[in-house]
């Protein structure tokens, strides 16, 4: 048996900087510092920041007055901003900068009084922030299905954007979808979704055409890690999606020989290595680990100031 380990996986630049902003936010104002919503979609790594002293809340009103909050990389509405500087809570942002740059551009194509479809999924907070930056003239599809049924006030100043973190795949399927219903409507050049969701799924695909199984690591309730699992499901291998080491079955490993490890967007690397050596443990014989070339990123994004 062997492990090939994709690249790159884990951590992207916006989690980066979201961890670290609850981090310093901890360390230089004391705890508690009050989080909306969990700061990314990772049990591991909201468990360490609880242990840290952040408590992690879904409303507002659920912060006492004077309080500091951040606002989690998914991005928060315009109405979740505004009730913020009424309540003159402390805030700090930790919303990712390209899905504050999606918000701008909701912005700016509302102001030109276009209308915005988003594409995204129902219920993802930041569908909901992205949604929330307009009052009105906004719309949410999903799928294809959910275009054929759309009916907008202007069908010529029509605008689409996308949540970051989509499937490529999925998502090029429903623009298709979008520009044959709507021909004028505009939007980015080709879509929303961010470097490191396109640079993970890259990734999957590859490890999935030499492996006969591929373990990610990553939440539950995380969009990124979910959509590398059907990456690989749908490149036609197995694909299964664990917080964890202590979540694997040593039986899904029989018959295998080539086990692909990644991991998504909001998942540490630690525990891609508590992974990687518990499918080692399994093994009666050596199981060497290789990792797979792929794309070099490099991307940071700078810390607000206060907390630099
Ligand atoms: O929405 C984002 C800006 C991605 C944040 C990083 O990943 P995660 O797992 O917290 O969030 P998704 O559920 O959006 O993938
Ligand atoms: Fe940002 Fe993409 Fe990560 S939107 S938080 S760089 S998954």
């Amino acid at each position: 048996m062997q492990v090939i380990l994709a690249n790159p996986r884990g951590f992207c630049a916006g989690v980066e900087r979201a961890i670290a902003i609850v981090e310093r936010a901890l360390e230089k104002f004391g705890a508690p510092i009050y989080v909306r919503h969990e700061v990314v979609h990772n049990k591991f790594v909201c468990d360490d920041l609880r242990s840290k002293g952040a408590v992690f809340i879904e409303d507002l009103s659920e912060v006492p007055s004077g309080s500091t909050v951040i606002f989690s990389a998914h991005g928060v509405s315009k109405a979740v901003r505004s009730e913020a500087e009424e309540r003159g809570l402390k805030v700090f942002d930790a919303t990712c900068p390209l899905v504050t740059k999606v918000h701008v551009e909701v912005g700016k194509m509302r102001n030109q009084t276009r209308e915005v479809v988003m594409i995204g999924h129902k219920g993802h907070p930041e569908v909901e922030g992205t949604m929330g930056q307009s009052t009105g003239g906004m719309y949410l599809v999903e799928t294809v299905e959910d275009v054929a049924t759309l009916e907008v006030l202007n069908p010529e100043s029509l605008s689409f954007v996308t949540q970051t973190t989509l499937s490529v795949d999925d998502a090029t399927v429903v623009i298709n979808a979008l520009k044959q219903r709507f021909p004028e409507i505009q939007g980015p050049k080709k879509d929303d979704i961010c470097y490191a969701t396109q640079n993970r799924q890259d990734a999957v695909k590859a490890l999935a055409d030499v492996c006969d199984l591929v373990i990610v690591v990553g939440s539950q309730n995380s969009s990124n890690s979910r959509r590398l699992k059907e990456v690989a499901i749908a490149r036609g291998v197995e694909g299964i999606l664990i917080d964890g080491p202590d979540e694997i079955d040593e039986a899904w490993f029989s018959g295998k020989s080539r086990i692909g490890v990644t991991a998504g967007a909001s998942a540490p690397e630690i525990l891609v290595l508590q992974v990687v050596d518990r499918i080692k443990m399994s093994g009666l014989d050596p199981v060497p680990v290789v990792q797979f070339d792929g794309e070099k990123e490099g991307v940071s994004f700078p810390l607000p100031r206060e907390l630099a």
